[in-house]
Formats: structure tokens, C-alpha cells, sequence
């Protein structure tokens, strides 16, 4: 029998890499969208490419852009996916304030056009969707936990342009009886996380202040509590949405939410450190137990105009349906972004010694 065939698009991205890999290992063919860079930007990805003259099992790349109808309906004519996982976005919230437009045009339209470029070629009962919702959809809380049936609420140019992707995939599975299907992930994490979402300031941050290369970590809402889980599941929990007879909408979460204090306290705990807060809003500031040094403190420019305050996710569908399960309980993930960020630092630290720059 020939291989099956996947295209994943956003594949330098956190969940592309964890995917991708998870493919390659199930013995798929896998082909991954990637956007022009002026540098390289696939470190995420370098153990799964063998470069574009290997002929055997690795993962194949191709230049493309959720911007550019032509070039995804030319992609997947020429890769013929049975399956699609469309997880490429413009993915930080507080950066689809500034680039409300840029947002909706590619996590919005983009769905829109890699669902019609199936359509376009023919290819509805042949490939499968699978389109990278989010739990930013439910916003302002309705409900909690929040499941499959919590109605949405979006409260960022992010959330809105991923509440159009949510529904045309919806209503393309309906419309053409395609095999289309909405993961409603959760927030979800690991050592190679984007260095900007809050996780990995954090845990970077613990770990540069640790090794005497940073002073102090700023941070906005740390009110805000999230449902997070490892990436590394998560992924595992796309690719079943996809084994299933129909399309469907699913949501992958704990069960848990922390704030985001909780993780600063649990980093720091870590490398040995106590934290102790004081003041409040704007001038909290957390402080090294033992010696007094302030290590934390708040900046309103990490602010957002609008905020979701609490997320916590309801898997029960996803266990019952998929036989999914998140395998990583929070202070273990914690400490596995914590661990890895001080080997990097370590590791890069060395680096500049080696090459003369300190
Ligand atoms: P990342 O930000 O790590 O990765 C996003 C990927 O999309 C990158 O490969 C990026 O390329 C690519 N991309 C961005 N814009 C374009 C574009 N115009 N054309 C082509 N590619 C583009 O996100 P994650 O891996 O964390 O998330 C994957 C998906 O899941 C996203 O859609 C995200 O919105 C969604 N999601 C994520 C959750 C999470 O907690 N991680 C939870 C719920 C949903 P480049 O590397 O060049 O920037
Ligand atoms: P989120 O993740 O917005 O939930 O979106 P992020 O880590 O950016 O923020 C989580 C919470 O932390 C608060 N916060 C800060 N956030 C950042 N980035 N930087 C800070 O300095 C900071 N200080 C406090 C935020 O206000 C927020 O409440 C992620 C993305 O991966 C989305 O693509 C995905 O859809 C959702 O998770 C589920």
C-alpha cells in the first residue's frame, strides 16, 4: 500500500515541529508549507530535513503562504494530501492588535482558501481537515469549564479571525460533506514554545536570571489563568481528530488553570528561589525570598486593549471519542521549559566564549 500523504502548513512552528515529527514516525509522507525568511528559521525542524536533493524518508519542504491562493492551490495539487492539518496563523494574540488586518488575512481568509483550493481541485473526498482552533474563541467567559457547546466570545483581532476559520471549516464539512474537523486546543507548551508567548518569557527568563544573564523579568496581566498542557500530546490528539469517520469539532485541554503568577512561582522554584509578592496591578513586584532582590516586576505595555481572564477546558469528548489524554501535569511541564532554557543558555553562553564574543 503507498504511504499516506500529509501537508502540514505553519511546519516551523511549535505544533508543526512536534507534528511533523509524529507523521514521519507513523510512516507518512510529509510535506510542510514554509514562508520566505531573510534567515533561516527552521531550527525547529533541522532533525526532520535532510535538504531539498535527500530522496528518502525525510520531511519535504515547500515555499508558500496563507496570503497566496495560487500558490496553496498549486501545493496541494502537487502533493495531493490525505490529510491537511492548517495550523499556520499569526499566532500572538497581543501582536493581532497591531496587525488586525494581516491577522484576519491570514488566519481567517487562509483557512478559507486552503478550503477552497480542495474544493477548486476536486479533492473533497479524498483529503482530510484539520483546522487549528482555539480556546481564545470563547474569550469573555459564558461558562466554565468550556466545552464543545460553550458559546464563543472572542476578545482580540486573533480570536475573531480564528472564529471565521472555525466556522468555514464548519460549514464546508456541511456544505460539500467534507471530512473537515475544528481542534479547540487549549494553550499549550514545551521547551521549543515561540519565546514570546508568556511560558517561555518566563521560563527563559528564570533561567538567564539563574546563570547572571538577565536582571529582572517584566510581565503584564498576571491575574490571567490558563488551561495549559504539552504541546507533545496535543499534537497526537490532531492527528486522531483525523483517524475518525466524520469531521467533527473537538476540544484538547487539562481540566486545570493556573495563573500566571503560578508559573513564575513554580520557574523560579526551580532554580531554588522564593518568591514573595507585594504591591498590586500596575506595581506588583515579586521578590527573591532570601535576599531581597526584586526579580519580577509589572510593565502595562505587555497589557492587551482586551483580555481573556480564565480558560479552562472540558476533554471529556476528546477522551471518550479519541481515547485522548494529556500525559503532563503542570509543575512537571514547568520544569521541563525551566531545565531546557538553562542548557540553551548555557549552551549559547559557551558559544560566545568559543567565538570571541565575551
Ligand atoms: P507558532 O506561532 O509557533 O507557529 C505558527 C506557524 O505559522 C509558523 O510556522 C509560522 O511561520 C507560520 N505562519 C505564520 N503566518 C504565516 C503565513 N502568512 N503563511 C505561512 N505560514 C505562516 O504557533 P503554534 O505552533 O503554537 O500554533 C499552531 C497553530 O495552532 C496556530 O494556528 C495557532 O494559532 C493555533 N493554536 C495554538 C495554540 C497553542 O497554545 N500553541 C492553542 C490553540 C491554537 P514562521 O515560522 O515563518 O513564523
Ligand atoms: P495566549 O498566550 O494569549 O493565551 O495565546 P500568551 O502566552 O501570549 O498569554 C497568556 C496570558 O499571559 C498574559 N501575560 C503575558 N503574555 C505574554 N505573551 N507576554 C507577557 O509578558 C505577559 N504577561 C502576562 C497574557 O495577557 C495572557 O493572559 C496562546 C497562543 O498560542 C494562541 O495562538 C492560542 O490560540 C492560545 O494560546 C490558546
Amino acid at each position: 500500500m503507498s504511504k499516506k500523504r500529509a501537508l502540514i502548513t505553519g511546519v516551523t512552528g511549535q505544533d508543526g515541529a512536534y507534528l511533523a515529527e509524529l507523521l514521519l514516525s507513523k510512516g507518512y509522507e510529509v510535506h510542510g508549507l514554509k514562508r520566505r525568511s531573510s534567515s533561516f528559521n527552521a531550527q525547529r525542524i533541522d532533525h526532520l530535513y535532510d535538504g531539498p536533493h535527500a530522496v528518502e524518508e525525510g520531511l519535504k519542504l515547500h515555499y508558500g503562504d496563507m496570503t497566496d491562493s495560487t500558490n496553496l492551490i498549486r501545493l496541494i495539487q502537487e502533493t495531493r494530501p490525505h490529510e491537511i492539518y492548517n495550523l499556520a496563523a499569526q499566532s500572538h494574540v497581543k501582536v493581532s492588535f497591531e496587525t488586525p488586518e494581516y491577522t484576519a488575512n491570514a488566519d481567517a481568509i487562509g483557512t478559507l482558501r486552503m478550503l477552497e483550493a480542495i474544493r477548486i481541485l476536486g479533492m473533497e473526498k479524498e483529503t482530510r481537515f484539520y483546522q487549528a482552533s482555539t480556546s481564545e474563541l470563547y474569550g469573555l467567559v459564558q461558562e466554565v469549564p468550556q466545552s464543545e457547546t460553550t458559546p464563543f466570545y472572542p476578545r482580540s483581532p486573533y480570536a475573531a479571525a480564528k472564529l471565521y476559520g472555525y466556522w468555514i471549516t464548519v460549514n464546508y464539512r456541511e456544505a460539500y460533506d467534507m471530512h473537515a474537523s475544528n481542534g479547540i486546543l487549549f494553550n499549550h507548551e514545551g521547551p521549543t514554545r515561540g519565546e514570546t508567548f508568556v511560558t517561555r518569557k518566563i521560563s527563559r527568563a528564570v533561567a538567564a536570571i539563574h546563570l547572571g544573564r538577565q536582571d529582572k523579568l517584566f510581565l503584564g496581566n498576571m491575574d490571567a489563568k490558563r488551561d495549559w498542557g504539552h504541546a507533545r500530546d496535543y499534537v497526537e490528539g490532531m492527528w486522531r481528530i483525523l483517524q475518525q469517520d466524520e469531521g467533527d469539532d473537538y476540544v484538547l485541554a487539562t481540566g486545570e488553570t493556573h495563573t500566571v503568577r503560578e508559573f513564575v512561582e513554580l520557574a523560579f522554584k526551580e532554580v531554588g528561589i522564593e518568591i514573595v509578592w507585594s504591591g498590586e496591578a500596575e506595581s506588583e513586584v515579586g521578590k527573591c525570598a532570601s535576599t531581597g532582590r526584586e526579580l519580577v516586576a509589572v510593565d502595562p505595555r505587555y497589557y492587551r486593549p482586551t483580555e481573556v481572564e480564565l480558560l479552562i477546558g472540558d476533554p471529556r469528548k476528546a477522551e471518550e471519542k479519541l481515547g485522548w489524554e494529556h500525559s503532563t501535569p503542570f509543575p512537571q511541564l514547568v520544569k521541563d521549559m525551566v531545565q531546557s532554557d538553562l542548557k540553551l543558555i548555557e549552551l549559547e553562553a559557551t558559544y560566545r566564549r568559543n567565538h570571541g564574543g565575551e
